[in-house]
């Protein structure tokens, strides 16, 4: 029903083949994409998004928060996953059955059975924000993949190689796309250039991204 959406594009785009190990399903999410902007939303209520200091004493541009069983966290001590939340001190708003069913659906089409996501980290990007190259490696088994899920106003997404001087790729993503991302990839530096001025219809002034993780 939705190969139409698939077909011969997911290994390719403007910018030529994808790496190993990533996969672009193009519009994968935009069926749920109002039910997960609704959940969101909620969330923001319980864990608000908040930026985070870094172990260099920077801070995030962009203001994050989670929900699942473990949540990502930075501060002066290092980055890792914590079950409560630092800002309340309660626990992380659970993962909503839809979004792990999202999740579990794009792991398989890349390729990835049996992914059981614990952890969704829920960025919110601004007008003017970005997120600099980071290596994803807080998670205790890089044989799962992550499912990345974009909403809102478009981005270009770079990723690059093992180490942080290799070239860099740059992908345009839009509102539904996801991005499956393991094997040979899974550790290859990343992350999004700054956002553009617009308005989308769903996020206004905004971008959200959720990605998940296998976190223990
Ligand atoms: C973002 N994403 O798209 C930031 N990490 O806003 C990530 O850092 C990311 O999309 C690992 C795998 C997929 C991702
Ligand atoms: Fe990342």
């Amino acid at each position: 029903m939705m190969e139409d959406l698939f077909s011969g594009t997911q290994e390719s785009t403007a910018a030529g083949t994808l790496p190993a190990g990533v996969m672009l399903l193009p519009g994968f999410a935009l069926a749920l994409a109002p039910q997960l902007l609704e959940d969101v939303a909620r969330m923001a209520i319980a864990s608000p998004p908040r930026r985070m200091q870094t172990p260099g004493g920077h801070w995030t541009s962009v203001n994050m928060s989670n929900c699942g069983e473990v949540g990502w966290v930075s501060d002066r001590r290092g980055y890792r996953y914590e079950a409560t939340d630092p800002l309340t001190g309660e626990p992380w708003p659970a993962l909503p059955a839809p979004w792990l069913a999202l999740a579990k659906q794009a792991a398989e089409h890349a390729g990835f059975a049996d992914f059981m996501p614990d952890a969704c980290l829920v960025n919110h990007y601004a007008v003017g924000t970005r997120m600099g190259l980071h290596q994803d490696r807080d998670e205790r088994d890089f044989s799962a993949p992550i499912v990345s899920v974009s909403l809102g106003l478009p981005v270009v997404f770079q990723f690059g190689g093992a180490t942080r001087s290799a070239p860099v790729m740059r992908i345009p993503l839009e509102h539904g796309d996801v991005i499956v991302w393991g094997g040979p990839a899974r550790r290859h530096y990343h992350g999004v250039l700054t956002l553009k001025p617009g308005v989308h219809p769903a996020t206004g002034a905004h971008r959200i991204n959720l990605t998940f993780r296998k976190a223990q």
